[in-house]
């Protein structure tokens, strides 16, 4: 236990500890002028291979998948380890400071999107892919896909933080946090036992935000020893779920993008065309900076 007791009014004296303590403020805004850069593409996209990064690139990609070649995108690193989000230029995009951050050049002036769930409801009602129009599949879709706003941050901000990234393994935050990371992989169980996909029979954009984070986990890819602590075998039809997105290549390339850690050929730094995917020549290779101080896993 504890001998803490919280003062009367709470100051920002020292880092917290733990990874990651070192971009967090209790102030908002930007900390130095840093402007973005920009390609050649109507689409920039200004991200991260996190969970929430990913959920931006696997949507891009997707649309391509399909065929509407106006989703061609550029992406580039955002590295929060470093600090980038605080700079002037993306915090004009994001005054939240966070991936993902998108700006669409396609119309007279520069429209700028923020929060990775605006970001693909705005993608999808632009190309009219992966949200039914209108009716009872467009609500059930827009309920999952705000689940996953509400929800995520218990399983990583919650789960993920304090199993994972705290400077101590404190037993009541780790079993609070566990316990409503189960409650959810059973909420997302349950639905998936009677429907293909989350939202029903059509993969949508709740699939594409709820998979980066779940899918994750449920896969033994995010949080280290978290797969087998929360036993998500018992969840079989989260399982299935997961391998088969896994299964997409769409879903492939998409989590590739902004990825600066991990295995080098899992990483494309940046992403400007379709090729960049095929382009990983052994300079590239040697190149990439395999001691990145942040990991893009899950924050
Ligand atoms: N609700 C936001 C969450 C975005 C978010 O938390 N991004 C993290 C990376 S996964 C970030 O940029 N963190 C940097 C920071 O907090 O300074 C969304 O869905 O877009």
């Amino acid at each position: 236990m504890s001998d803490y007791v919280p003062p009367k009014v709470w100051t920002w004296e020292q880092p917290s500890g733990g990874q990651f303590a070192n971009i967090n403020r209790p102030i908002a805004g930007p900390t130095h002028d840093k402007a973005l850069p920009v390609g050649r593409h109507p689409f920039q996209l200004y991200s991260l291979a996190t969970p929430n990064g990913q959920k931006v690139s696997i949507m891009f990609e997707e649309l391509l998948e399909k065929g509407h070649a106006g989703a061609e995108y550029d992406a580039w690193p955002i590295r929060i380890g470093e600090g980038d989000q605080f700079g002037s230029g993306f915090v004009a995009v994001n005054p939240n400071s966070k991936i993902p951050a998108l700006i669409d050049r396609s119309g007279p002036e520069p429209v700028r999107v923020f929060e990775s769930g605006a970001i693909l409801v705005y993608l999808a009602e632009k190309f009219g892919e992966f949200l039914p129009r209108s009716g009872p599949e467009r609500a059930e879709t827009l309920s999952w896909l705000f689940w996953q706003m509400g929800s995520a941050p218990f399983l990583g901000g919650g789960f993920g933080h304090f199993f994972a990234y705290a400077p101590e393994k404190i037993e009541y935050a780790i079993d609070r946090y566990a316990m409503e990371a189960k409650r959810q992989f059973d909420v997302l169980d349950r639905r998936l036992a009677d429907n293909e996909y989350v939202a029903g029979p059509d993969y949508t954009i709740a699939d594409i935000a709820i998979w980066p984070w779940y899918g994750g986990v449920a896969l033994g890819r995010t949080y280290e020893g978290a797969s087998e602590f929360l036993a998500v075998h018992q969840y079989a039809h989260v399982m299935r779920w997961a391998k088969q997105i896994d299964a997409r290549p769409a879903v492939q390339r998409g989590r590739k993008v902004n990825k600066l850690t991990g295995e080098l050929r899992e990483q494309l730094h940046e992403r400007h065309d379709p090729s960049d995917f095929a382009l990983r020549t052994q300079d590239k290779l040697e190149s990439a900076d395999e001691s990145e101080a942040v990991k893009d896993d899950a924050i």
